[in-house]
C-alpha cells in the first residue's frame, strides 16, 4: 500500500486552506452582523457607530443587493441578508467591511437594530406540524398492507424516537475570499463542496450571468455536507463586498458565528408501530418523521426522501407505511450532515426492534438476525436487493466479535457485579448510493496531457480530507496506464468543469473517477490509434502499462511520453472532457416507487459498553466492524474513512448535545460546550474489510464516504443493552445522543416512571 502523498503535506501543515492564501494588496475583510434572536422584526439599521470605528468601515444591508435576495433552491425561502424580519437567531442581516478582520468584527459589534420587535419562536417539529407550518408536502411510501397485517403479529409494539442535531465542527470554518475582475465579475475561491451552486447563487445576487462569475475550490479542511448547501451565502457576501466596493473581499467566520448561523444535522421526532410473529419476523413497520427542517428548505426535501428510504434499515419487511414532513421551526436551517437523514430513519426502525424484541423476550439482536435481506428482496420503495451482501457481513461481524461467547461473558459480568453492567449490540448496515435527485447523478472531467508525459486532471470533485483527489489520481493513472505520480489533480473550478453537482451523498469518486476515466480512455484511444500506425502492430494488442507501450507481452521499446511527443507533432489533440450519468436510475415520485439507488453498501457492526451504575457514566470497550468495501481503489484511505465516520456516528449517537433553549437559543456554540470524540472515548477497533467486487462503479469499488457513520448507532443500543441490565422490568428510552444524564434519569426512575419517551431531552432540547 502506497501513502497518499496528500496526508503527508496535511499532517506536516503544508497544504494550503483558504485562510493561508496570500491576500491581494487592498483586501477588506469582511465581518456579518447576526439576528439576536429566533424570531423578530426590525425598521432599520443604524450603522453610525460602525462607520465611526475607522473611515475603511463600511455596511451593506438587503437593500444593497444589485440582483435578487435569495440563496434558496428547492424552495425560494430564504435571503441572504434579512429584510425587515428574521426568522432564526444567527440570520444574517448586514454586511461589515473593514481593513482588517478584527476591526470588522468590533464594527460589526456596533451595528444598531433600529424598532426591533421580538416575536415567540416555535421550535418544536411538532408543535410547527400542528400549527400547519411545513415545507411543501408529507410524503409517504408503503409496501403491502400494514393495516392488515397488525392482526398476524404476535407483538405490536409502538413508540416515539427523538434524534438530536449534530454540529459539522469541520476543521476549516466557512469562507470565501471574492476578488473583482474587470468584466464587472468575480473570481471567488470558496471553501465549498458546490461550486457551481455557488457560482449560480452569486451569480443571482449580484445579477450577473453565470459566466462572469468563476469559482474555484482548492481543498477543503473539511465538509460533512455542511458546505453542500450552505457555503453559498458566506461566497455571496464576499461576493457582494468586493462588486460593490471592486476590492477583493475575505470573509472567514469564527468559530462562534459558524456555529451559530450555520445549519446542522435535522434533529427528529417520530413515532413507529412495529407488529413480529412470534418466531421474530418483522411483518409490518409504520412511522411518521417529523423532522425540523428549521427556518428555510436547504436541502430538506432530497434528506426526507433519504430518511422514508431507509425506514426498514438492513431488514426485509414485507409491510410498510413511512410518512416524513417537514417543519419549519425558527431554528437555524437544518442542512445534509453525512448520512443525510439515513441516520435519523435508520435509528426508528432500531428502537421499534429493541422495543419489539424485549416484548418477545428476545436480545434485539436475534431479531436483527432474523430479518436480514436477502436475494431478490424488494425494498418498499420497489427496488429489488442485488448483491446484497447482509448476511455475509454480518456473519463475519460475528465471528470477527465472538458474539456468542461475547454474550454469554456480558451476562456473566452483570450476573457477577453490582456497580457495573455491561452490554453489547448489532448493528446491521444497508445504505443507498446515488444522489436522491436523480438528476444530480452527473459529471464532467476535462483531463490535459502535456506534451512531456505529465497529466493534469480536473474533475467537479472537492478534496475535504476524504481522499477523491488520491483516488481520481489512480484511475486516470491506470486508464493511461502512467506511473500514479505523473498525474496531478487540479484544483476544481467552474471554468474548467462546468455545471458539476456538490461532492456529496459519498459519490465523489464513483461519479468524479468515472469522468476523469471516460476522458483518459479517449486519450488513450488515440494514443493507441497512433502508436499502431506507428508500429504496425495490431491495435488490439496494443496497451501502456506504467508508461510503457506493450504489444501482447512485449515491451515496443516505445514510452507513454514518446507517444506523446509523437501526437503533439502529428497535431493530435491530447486533451478531452469526459463526461459520466449514472445509468440504470430511475424514480416516479407520484407513486413513490422506482430505482433511486445504484447499488447498496452492507456491513456490520457489534459494540460492546459498560456503564457505572452509580454515576451513570459509560464508555465504549470493543467496536467489530466488517464493512463492505468491494474493490477498494485505495485501501489505507477507505479505512480512514471507515474509523472516522464511525467516531463521527458515535458522536452523533451516544455524546455530542446539540442543545437549543426553549428561545431558540443555540446553548453549544463553542467547541468547549459542544463535547467531540476524542481517542479517550472510543472503544478498541478492530474493522474487517469485506472484499468483493462490485461491477456497477468505478474499479469495482463502493462509495465510502457515508456509510459507516452509521455504525455508531449501534453504540447508542450498547448502553442501552447494559441500562436494562440494571433495570430489567424497565421500559427503554429512544432519545438520542445517548448521555450520562440520560443513563443516569433512567436508573434513578422507579419502574412506575415515565416510559418510551421519558427522557425526551433536557427542556434545552426542541
Ligand atoms: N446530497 C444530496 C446528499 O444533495 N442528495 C443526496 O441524496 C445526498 N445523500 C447523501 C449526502 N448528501
Ligand atoms: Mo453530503 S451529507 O454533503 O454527502
Amino acid at each position: 500500500m502506497k501513502r497518499n502523498p496528500d496526508s503527508i503535506l496535511n499532517v506536516l501543515g503544508r497544504t494550503g486552506y483558504l485562510d493561508d492564501m496570500p491576500v491581494a494588496a487592498g483586501t477588506l475583510h469582511a465581518a456579518p452582523v447576526l439576528s439576536p434572536c429566533a424570531k423578530g422584526t426590525f425598521t432599520g439599521v443604524d450603522p453610525s457607530r460602525a462607520l465611526a470605528l475607522d473611515p475603511s468601515v463600511r455596511v451593506f444591508l438587503a437593500a444593497d443587493i444589485p440582483g435578487e435576495n435569495q440563496l434558496g433552491s428547492a424552495v425560494m425561502d430564504e435571503e441572504l441578508l434579512a429584510d425587515g424580519e428574521w426568522h432564526f437567531r444567527g440570520q444574517v442581516i448586514a454586511l461589515v467591511l473593514a481593513s482588517s478582520r478584527a476591526l470588522a468584527r468590533r464594527a460589526a459589534a456596533r451595528v444598531r437594530l433600529l424598532g426591533v420587535v421580538e416575536l415567540e419562536p416555535v421550535t418544536d417539529p411538532r408543535v410547527a406540524f400542528a400549527r400547519g407550518d411545513i415545507i411543501l408536502s408529507p410524503r409517504t411510501q408503503r409496501m403491502g398492507d400494514t393495516a392488515s397485517a397488525w392482526k398476524d403479529c404476535a407483538v405490536v409494539a409502538e413508540g416515539r424516537v427523538e434524534s438530536a442535531g449534530q454540529e459539522h465542527v469541520y476543521l476549516e470554518t466557512q469562507g470565501a475570499y471574492a476578488l473583482p475582475d474587470d468584466s464587472g465579475g468575480v473570481r471567488v475561491i470558496s471553501g465549498t463542496q458546490a461550486p457551481t451552486a455557488v457560482q449560480k447563487i452569486v451569480a443571482r445576487v449580484l445579477g450577473l450571468p453565470m459566466n462572469l462569475v468563476e469559482v474555484e475550490t482548492r481543498r477543503l479542511g473539511g465538509a460533512f455536507g455542511g458546505k453542500e448547501d450552505q457555503a453559498s451565502g458566506w461566497a455571496c457576501l464576499a461576493s457582494l463586498g468586493a462588486v460593490l466596493t471592486g476590492r477583493p473581499v475575505k470573509l472567514y467566520l469564527n468559530r462562534r458565528d459558524d456555529m451559530t448561523a450555520t445549519g446542522k444535522r435535522h434533529p427528529y421526532s417520530s413515532d413507529f408501530k412495529i407488529g413480529l410473529a412470534a418466531d421474530g419476523r418483522i411483518l409490518a413497520f409504520e412511522a411518521d418523521y417529523y423532522q425540523n427542517a428549521g427556518a428555510a428548505t436547504d436541502l430538506s426535501p432530497a434528506i426526507l426522501p433519504r430518511t422514508l428510504f431507509h425506514a426498514a434499515g438492513a431488514y426485509h419487511v414485507p409491510n410498510v407505511r413511512v410518512t416524513g414532513t417537514m417543519c419549519r421551526t425558527n431554528l437555524v436551517p437544518f442542512t445534509a450532515f453525512r448520512g443525510f437523514g439515513g441516520p435519523q430513519g435508520l435509528f426508528v426502525m432500531e428502537c421499534a426492534i429493541e422495543k419489539a424484541a424485549r416484548a418477545l423476550g428476545m436480545h434485539p439482536s436475534e431479531v436483527q438476525r432474523r430479518n436480514l435481506l436477502s436475494e431478490g428482496d424488494v425494498f418498499h420503495y420497489g427496488m429489488p436487493a442485488e448483491d446484497v451482501r447482509a448476511t455475509d457481513t454480518v456473519d463475519r461481524c460475528l465471528a470477527l466479535s465472538r458474539w456468542d461467547e461475547l454474550r454469554a461473558e456480558i451476562a456473566d459480568h452483570n450476573r457477577t457485579h453490582r456497580s457495573t453492567k455491561r452490554g453489547a449490540a448489532l448493528f446491521p448496515l444497508c445504505f443507498g448510493i446515488s444522489f436522491t435527485k436523480i438528476m444530480m447523478n452527473q459529471g464532467g472531467a476535462l483531463v490535459h496531457v502535456y506534451n512531456d508525459g505529465s497529466v493534469g486532471v480536473s474533475t467537479g470533485a472537492i478534496e475535504m480530507g476524504q481522499g477523491v483527489g488520491r483516488k481520481i489520481a489512480l484511475v486516470a493513472a491506470s486508464a493511461l496506464g502512467v506511473p500514479e505520480a505523473s498525474v496531478r489533480v487540479e484544483s476544481t473550478r467552474t471554468t474548467t468543469v462546468a455545471n458539476t453537482m456538490p461532492t456529496a451523498a459519498s459519490t465523489g469518486s464513483d461519479i468524479n473517477a468515472m469522468a476523469a476515466k471516460a476522458a483518459c480512455d479517449a486519450i488513450t484511444a488515440r494514443l493507441l490509434d497512433l502508436a499502431a500506425e506507428r508500429t504496425g502492430s495490431d491495435r488490439d494488442g496494443l496497451r501502456i502499462v506504467e508508461g510503457t507501450l506493450r504489444s501482447g507481452d512485449a515491451d515496443t521499446g516505445l514510452s507513454f511520453r514518446d507517444l506523446v511527443a509523437l501526437a503533439h507533432e502529428r497535431r493530435i489533440d491530447l486533451s478531452a472532457h469526459g463526461f459520466y450519468a449514472t445509468p440504470g436510475i430511475h424514480y416516479d415520485l407520484a407513486a413513490e416507487k422506482g430505482r433511486p439507488f445504484r447499488y447498496h453498501v452492507y456491513g456490520c457492526a457489534a459494540i460492546t459498553a459498560t456503564v457505572d451504575i452509580l454515576r451513570g457514566s459509560y464508555r465504549f470497550d470493543d467496536a467489530y466492524i466488517v464493512h463492505d468495501i468491494a474493490g477498494s481503489i485505495d485501501p489505507l484511505v477507505d479505512m480512514g474513512q471507515i474509523e472516522g465516520a464511525f467516531a463521527q456516528g458515535l458522536g452523533w449517537a451516544a455524546l455530542e448535545e446539540l442543545a437549543f433553549d426553549a428561545s431558540g437559543r443555540l446553548l453549544s456554540d463553542t467547541l468547549s460546550t459542544y463535547k467531540l470524540p476524542d481517542a479517550h472515548f472510543m472503544p478498541r477497533m478492530r474493522v474487517e474489510l469485506f472484499e468483493k467486487p462490485n461491477p456497477v462503479a468505478v474499479a469495482n469499488s463502493k462509495a465510502v464516504g457515508e456509510p459507516p457513520l452509521m455504525y455508531g448507532i449501534a453504540g447508542y443500543f450498547a448502553v442501552l443493552d447494559a441500562l436494562r441490565a440494571a433495570r430489567p422490568g424497565a421500559e427503554s428510552f429512544h432519545d438520542l445522543p445517548m448521555t450520562p444524564e440520560k443513563a443516569m434519569r433512567f436508573l434513578a426512575e422507579d419502574a412506575a416512571g415515565p416510559g418510551d419517551g421519558g427522557g425526551q431531552g433536557t427542556e434545552a432540547r426542541p
